[in-house]
């Protein structure tokens, strides 16, 4: 092979040595090449970009969708009569190839000085960007995929089609031209932009149709039935204080706090997951979906809290769960009398400790595959999840959860307690304002203050509030879910005209106050009393 390709001069076409150019220019077939491979790297880079989106924000897809949708009634005719049920591929085909003309024209006109070729790959890439965002729910970042696409895209035509300039034997830097590019450079740099376009395509497209799979997968799921004696009761009208402003008893799905540390949201079918039981056990056990299904579940309303909320915060929320009792699949493995930690461990490798005797202490901790009567939302564990009264969610509540170690407090260590958290950390007593808003005005008189308590799996018996440091006055308690739910109350204030701080404090069932002792999230939770100012006029 010869190896003096770099000292000579290579190219497709006129050789002009004259000049002291360094190299010779790239050939017609050489600059639609390029073209056609910058198109393919935003195609490639677009379907990637596009996976978190979904497919309607793919620029190639989006306008194959916004062609189908604004073809007229006749077009689509011919075209099922023409291809019958291959007439989608058509599309895709007829638009390949005009995509491919149109950067094909754009390589040959890319000039150094004057991006002819960039221009025509921008103008792409808006019709990209109308299509995506005209797909039906499309938001403005829809038009992110094409935009990121289309700068590599432009990025790649002008590393194919020109070159930095070089100075000239004078030591002058020449004007920029259409400049040479050694065949050498060229062919690596085009089979670089092909292999990106290529695996980013295919990428793309993997995660998304994965993606689309367990989406049809959560909408086929068959809602596990709940004999009579195992439902939730109704949320009874008692329980729910009507007072505007407050905070509902049970959180929608949507509007349920998401606290995790997955970047990108698990997407697992019932086919994907199993739950493996070992460790400390008398025998492993790994459950498929078909075998929990076969398990009897129960239904529960039960209060969820993250260990990071603040005093006053709103991360917790209550659903109802249907689910199967951690204890009985702990039974079926058989525990070992060792062992006093169960570390749960989610499909992307997050892991919680959570105390053995909790689990089986009685109290409704579940595997969890409903939330509020759909299947688990994907952010929030879908297929399954714990969920355990009583416990913040870093120590109890894994979601995507496949793997059930049996061992011990000092063996194992949890995410979060390597980094700093508690081990155990069961939820602390807490109460919140909700009415009237923070910094709120209000006419003097009599003005409803209303919120919520918490003290799970213990319960709440009070809730008190002052103002501006007066005496403590009860504050009328809604009726009672049950202990591992949130408590509802309102006081009735006569207000008069100022500035005036209103504090809250509870007490749970033991008869424990809840403490005035401010502390910070980490390691174990916040405490202190919710404080807020609010204007009389
Ligand atoms: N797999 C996984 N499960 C997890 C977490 C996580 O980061 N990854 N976070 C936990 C924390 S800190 C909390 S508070 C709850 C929150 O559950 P939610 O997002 O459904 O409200 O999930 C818990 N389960
Ligand atoms: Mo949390």
């Amino acid at each position: 092979m010869a190896t003096s390709g770099d000292a000579r001069q290579e190219g497709s076409v006129t050789g002009d040595s004259g000049d002291h150019r360094p190299s010779l220019r790239l050939g017609i077939p050489a600059r639609a090449l390029a073209g056609v491979l910058s198109a393919g790297v935003v195609l490639g880079i677009g379907e990637l970009v596009a996976v978190p989106f979904g497919s309607s924000a793919s620029p190639f897809f989006a306008v194959g969708s916004t062609t189908v949708d604004r073809s007229p009634a006749w077009a689509r005719e011919i075209a099922i009569t023409a291809f019958g049920t291959n007439d989608k591929a058509a599309l895709f085909i007829g638009m390949s190839i005009l995509i491919a003309v149109f950067a094909a024209v754009a390589g040959v006109v890319e000039r150094p000085r004057r991006p002819y070729g960039s221009i025509v790959l921008v103008v792409l890439g808006l019709v990209g960007v109308y299509a995506a965002l005209s797909r039906p729910g499309a938001t403005p970042v829809d038009a992110l995929p094409t935009i990121v696409g289309v700068a590599a895209g432009i990025l790649t035509l002008r590393l194919l089609t020109c070159r930095a300039p070089e100075r000239d034997e004078a030591g002058h830097t020449p004007a920029p031209t259409l400049a040479g590019v050694s065949r050498r450079r060229f062919l690596t740099v085009a089979s670089t932009a092909a292999a990106v376009a290529v695996a980013a395509g295919v990428a793309g497209r993997h995660l998304a149709g994965s993606i689309a799979g367990a989406v049809r997968n959560r909408m086929a799921f068959v809602l596990p039935l709940v004999g009579m004696s195992d439902r939730a009761p109704a949320v009874a009208s008692g329980t729910e204080i009507a007072v505007p402003g407050a905070t509902s008893f049970v959180t929608g799905n949507n509007v349920f706090y998401r606290i995790d540390t997955a970047l990108q949201v698990p997407m697992l079918t019932t086919d994907d997951w199993s739950l493996r039981i070992h460790g400390m056990v008398d025998r492993e056990i790994t459950l498929s979906w078909r075998d929990l299904m076969a398990r009897t579940p129960i239904e529960r309303t039960i209060t969820l809290t993250c260990v990071s909320n603040e005093v006053g915060g709103d991360l917790a929320g209550t659903a109802t769960w249907v689910g199967y009792p951690i204890k009985d699949l702990l039974d079926e493995a058989g525990i070992s009398p060792d062992a006093d930690m169960l570390l749960s461990t989610s499909a992307d490798g997050f892991t919680v400790g959570t105390p053995i005797d909790i689990l089986r202490d009685g109290r409704d901790a579940l595997l969890a595959v409903t939330m509020n009567g759909e299947p688990l939302p994907f952010e929030h564990g879908y297929p399954a999840r714990q969920v355990v009264p009583g416990l913040y969610g870093f120590v109890s509540a894994t979601k995507w959860v496949v793997d059930w170690e049996v061992t011990r407090f000092d063996r194992a260590q949890a995410y979060w307690t390597r980094r700093g958290w508690a081990e155990k950390a069961p939820i602390k007593t807490a109460s919140r304002i909700d009415v009237p808003a923070s910094f709120a005005r209000v006419s003097a008189g009599e003005v409803l203050v209303a919120g919520t308590a918490w003290a799970q799996h213990r319960g709440i018996s009070r809730v008190e509030v002052r103002v501006d440091d007066g005496p403590w006055a009860d504050a009328t308690l809604a009726e009672e879910y049950s202990i591992d739910t949130w408590r509802q109350w309102y006081w009735r204030w006569q207000a008069v005209p100022g500035t005036h701080t209103l504090q809250v404090r509870a007490t749970d069932k033991d008869d424990e106050v809840q403490t005035e002792v401010r502390v910070e999230p980490i390691p174990d939770g916040a405490s202190g009393w919710h404080t807020r100012s609010v204007t009389v006029v």
